[in-house]
């Protein structure tokens, strides 16, 4: 029988110990022990959706081991140079068109450069007048960017610690955990929502699961929103290459969301990469397990995701709505009496 004991409201700040602990309960007990903290903190039922656009592709300097678009790996990626903002706003508003609540823009750069700023500001601006959610990701930032992004009204940026701290040493060299720690306080301190999670199935063993959903629950505040990749194994990569046909099996994918929903109850936690390919049962199980987020659209930045045809199917099948889009306001100086208000942008 499971230890009482491990009850949602210990799940605060939860130590090493208790998170091994939620790995280890027999998965029928995890699974009713997360679906009651989803249900305690988000209504039953209800998801939040996000559509991804890759805004500059490939020859990213970074070596990520698991990425199709670092130029240290010989892929078939196409590189493509900063598409042009009216094109980004065509998919946005087909994004919008067919449900989604938030609009996710991916990079590939280590960081921005000064003079990329001007062009990713417009894309917030413009994305969210449309009245949807904006996420960015774009690398490292300073957090003079940081603040440029929470200006232009940026709802969430994702920066993902990917793996633990020990194991990220194998699978990237030209950053560290802790390049990744100040970014995510300087996205924190800009008022900018955290997205930052991590991708299993790279080799790692469950003590780095552990350790990542430790590290992401006891940041300072934990992320607002928590994608957990499986990852999409692309040839030419060094750990799609190293681990060959070796997968990890789904049954661990279902117990990493319903461990991070326990970890932090309050946390959208996202099925992110690796959807396309599960049986409508295994995705079911997923959202069994506490996830309340997901990727819609037939592509993910360079890789393939479940169709929308079958993700709209798969949403009427499992009684799931859609969550409305609620753009931040962006603060505003009144410049007469100084005082700060807030204006809403759509
Ligand atoms: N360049 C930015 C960065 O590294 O933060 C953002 C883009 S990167 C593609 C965003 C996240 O996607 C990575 O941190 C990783 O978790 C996930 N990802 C990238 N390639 C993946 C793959 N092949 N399979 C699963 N997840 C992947
Ligand atoms: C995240 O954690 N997953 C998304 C998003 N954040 C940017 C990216 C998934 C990428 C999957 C591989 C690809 O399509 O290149
Ligand atoms: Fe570049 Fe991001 Fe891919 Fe790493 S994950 S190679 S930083 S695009």
């Amino acid at each position: 029988m499971a230890d009482l004991s491990l009850s949602s409201t210990s799940s605060h700040r939860p130590s090493k110990s208790q998170i091994q602990a939620w790995f280890d309960l027999p998965l029928m007990d995890l699974l009713m022990q997360a679906q009651n903290v989803l249900r305690e903190n988000f209504p039953a039922n209800t998801v939040q959706v996000s559509t991804l656009l890759s805004i500059k592709t490939g020859n990213c300097p970074e070596d990520c081991g698991y990425c199709s678009q670092s130029g240290h790996h010989s892929t078939d990626l196409q590189p493509e140079k900063k598409i042009a903002v009216a094109k980004a706003i065509e998919e946005a508003k087909k994004a919008k068109a067919s449900g989604s609540s938030r609009f996710c823009m991916g990079a590939a750069w280590k960081h921005p450069h000064d003079k990329d700023m001007p062009y990713v500001l417009e894309l917030i601006k413009e994305v969210k007048a449309l009245g949807l959610e904006t996420c960015m990701t774009l690398g490292m930032l300073t957090g003079n960017q940081a603040q440029l992004l929470a200006e232009a009204g940026l709802d969430y940026y994702n920066h993902n610690l990917d793996t633990s701290r020990d194991f990220y040493r194998q699978i990237v060299s030209t950053r560290n955990y802790d390049d990744r720690l100040n970014t995510l306080a300087h996205v924190r301190n800009a008022g900018i929502n955290i997205c930052a999670g991590g991708i299993i199935g790279m080799g790692e063993s469950r003590e780095d699961r552990i350790s990542l959903l430790h590290e992401l629950a006891n940041l300072p505040k934990p992320p607002e929103s928590i994608p957990i990749n499986m990852l999409v194994p692309i040839a030419g990569t060094p750990i799609a290459d190293k681990l060959g046909e070796t997968r990890l099996p789904v049954l661990e994918w279902i117990r990493t969301i319903a461990v991070a929903r326990l970890a932090c109850p309050t946390s959208y936690v996202r099925i992110a990469a690796g959807r396309d390919g599960l049986s409508d049962t295994e995705q079911a199980m997923l959202f069994m397990a506490g996830a309340n987020s997901f990727f819609y659209g037939d592509r993910l930045l360079t890789t393939d995701n479940a169709t929308t045809n079958h993700d709209d199917k798969l949403m009427a099948d499992l009684g799931l709505t859609v969550e409305k889009a609620e753009p931040r306001q962006i603060p505003v100086t009144n410049a007469v009496s100084g005082r700060i208000g807030s204006l809403a942008v759509y």
